[in-house]
């Protein structure tokens, strides 16, 4: 009984060490149509340890943080366009204390691309972005760290986009090293979804890597000199109704085979501990 009862609460130990050195993050859950799924199902699978930041803006690693390996996910997951999804963003499990550490401020921003291109080409538009509000002092990472969000934040897919085969990659950028070149941290995780709809719009996409330089203001960005505006970094946002004609990417014909409604996942199932275990463990200060 004294070792169950010490399995039990052996999470939030953890995540009291954690919040000390290593509070990296990465998108554990997701919510589309009413349905909740985690790693493997419709988020591309991690390799290693998964809360690793990206710290080089010109790796491949920056498309899905996925190690440079040619992964996918073994479901792609039915949402309509316009429509809204929740990620939700946790360092080790689902508590709502259990996010990211309170000093890795930073923007929310998200990409999406045919899932055809496998991320490879001009294939990315940024479809969201929060940065920095002056009105109430708060970053997008502060606002996920609160305890109601229990680290989800919402993304609206654009109504008019051509339905068809998506990946959706989710991003938080961690500034507290931001202040020298090379020191801002990427978090990208990557979700395979299917959009239905009838919009015909084909958004001008951008490479990844590609989109952040590791001078860009919003990448080299020193949080302890006065600030009152943050400049989000990477490509405009693409709004869904605006005029982008400037297509770059071949969109052969997306329909495919449906992929079958998934089941919900039981929450007890996702409850799994993971270990850091990646050799070269990037710590932050905290
Ligand atoms: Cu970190």
């Amino acid at each position: 009984m004294k070792f169950l009862s010490a399995l039990t609460y052996a999470p939030f130990l953890l995540t009291g060490l954690a919040s000390v050195a290593n509070a990296h993050t990465y998108l554990r859950n997701l919510t589309m149509n009413g349905v909740k799924y985690t790693e493997g199902q419709c988020i591309l699978p991690y390799v290693g340890d998964r809360i690793q930041p990206v710290l080089n803006p010109t790796s491949q690693d920056m498309m899905c943080r996925t190690q440079d390996k040619n992964l996918t996910a073994s479901m792609t997951c039915p949402i309509k366009a316009g429509s809204t999804i929740t990620v939700e963003w946790h360092w080790l499990e689902d508590f709502p204390n259990d996010v990211i550490s309170f000093n890795h401020l930073g923007p929310c921003i998200a990409y999406m691309a045919p899932l055809e291109s496998k991320g490879h080409g001009d294939v990315w538009f940024k479809i969201f972005e929060e940065g920095y509000d002056p009105a109430t002092k708060k970053w997008c990472v502060d606002k996920i760290r609160e305890k109601a969000a229990h680290g989800q934040w919402n993304i609206t897919i654009p109504a008019d986009i051509k339905p068809g085969d998506y990946m959706i990659r989710t991003e938080i950028i961690a500034l507290h090293e931001a202040y020298r070149e090379n020191g801002a941290q990427y978090y990208p995780n990557c979700i395979q979804a299917r959009i239905q709809g009838s919009g015909s719009a084909t958004p001008k996409g951008y490479a990844i890597p590609g989109i952040y330089n590791a001078t860009d203001a919003g990448i080299m960005f020193d949080l302890k000199k006065p600030y009152t505006s943050y400049p989000i970094p990477g490509p405009p946002l693409y709004k869904s109704g605006s005029a982008d004609t400037n297509q770059r990417v071949a969109y052969s014909s997306q329909a495919g085979t449906p992929t079958p409604t998934p089941t919900a996942v039981p929450y007890a199932t996702q409850s799994k501990v993971y270990a850091a275990t990646s050799s070269a463990v990037h710590r932050c200060a905290a």
